[in-house]
């Protein structure tokens, strides 16, 4: 039996099968998980439809987080298929292309700013907060996706980065508020991985390579390695962890 047979988790973030999203969803399901799963935008329903069906999920609900009524109705329409839930992943983040290239200030402007944060930080609390009467007396569990760009200063990922320490400290909050209801908050920091977000960063294979070459597993990281890493986080052998950054990054993050 899966450690994670009885509950049920929603799973944002599909947008192709190399998403991280995707290598969660497998995990999940492999451990007993029963899914449903949101999509962005018309471009990616079908391919979402496809997931689903993957893991036995008629379950497929459109949700563009930078929109309250979708927010709001895929809360209203998960609530006529599930009575409660116990996962909700955050594996949602957008930046304007030329915020994450090149120069901090040359990519800079204040709508740009605005949008990284708001779909990728505030979006999480955001869907949190709509989840919360879904999730409430079931040891539920909330995970986000984050990066080492939000603590250190790196190349490129500038506007992102800013945007990632807003998620990092949204974890804490909200693990420090939603604890007493037990639910758990937690982040895992990824190392790079090629997928369709990761295409959009500056000098992205440059810093791959790197990670291959110096990390201490000497080896950069798959969806498969972070998926296993969130079943985890979200089930109850993690029932003692909320509120914390775990790093599934081959190590890369302890060198000096
Ligand atoms: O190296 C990497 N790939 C890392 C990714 C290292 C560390 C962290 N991460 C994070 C990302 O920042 C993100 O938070 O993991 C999360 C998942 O990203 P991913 O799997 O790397 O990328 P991708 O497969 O592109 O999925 C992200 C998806 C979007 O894809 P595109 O590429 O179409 O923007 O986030 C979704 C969208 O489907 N998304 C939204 N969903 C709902 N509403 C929105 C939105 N407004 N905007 C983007």
């Amino acid at each position: 039996m899966g450690f994670l047979q009885g509950k049920r988790a929603l799973i944002t973030g599909i947008a192709s099968e190399r998403s991280i999203a995707s290598g969660i969803a497998e995990a999940m399901h492999r451990e007993g998980a029963e899914l449903a799963f949101t999509y962005q935008n018309d471009k990616l329903k079908s391919r979402v439809e496809e997931a689903a069906r993957e893991y036995g999920s008629d379950i497929v609900l459109p949700l563009d987080v930078a929109s309250d009524e979708q927010i709001a109705a895929c809360f209203e329409h998960l609530g006529q298929r599930w009575d409660g839930f116990d996962i909700l992943v955050h594996a949602i983040a957008f930046a304007p292309r030329e915020a994450i290239q090149g120069h901090f200030l040359d990519g800079l402007t204040r709508e740009g700013f605005a949008i990284a944060h708001d779909i990728s930080a505030y979006s999480l609390a955001a869907l949190a907060k709509a989840a919360r009467p879904m999730m409430q007396g079931r040891r539920g569990a909330i995970l986000t996706l984050s990066y080492l760009g939000a603590e250190r200063a790196l190349p490129n990922y500038n506007v992102m980065g800013v945007a990632k320490a807003s998620l990092e400290a949204a974890v804490r909050y909200l693990a420090l508020n939603l604890g007493p209801e037990g639910i758990r908050v937690n982040a895992i920091s990824a190392g790079p991985i090629k997928t369709l977000a990761a295409a959009g960063i500056g000098g992205f294979r440059k810093i791959l390579g790197h990670v291959e070459q110096y990390a201490p597993l000497r080896r950069s990281v798959t969806i498969e390695d972070v998926g296993n890493a969130a079943a985890f986080l979200c089930s109850d052998l993690a029932a003692g962890i909320t509120g914390e950054v775990t790093y599934v990054d081959a190590g890369y993050n302890i060198l000096g």
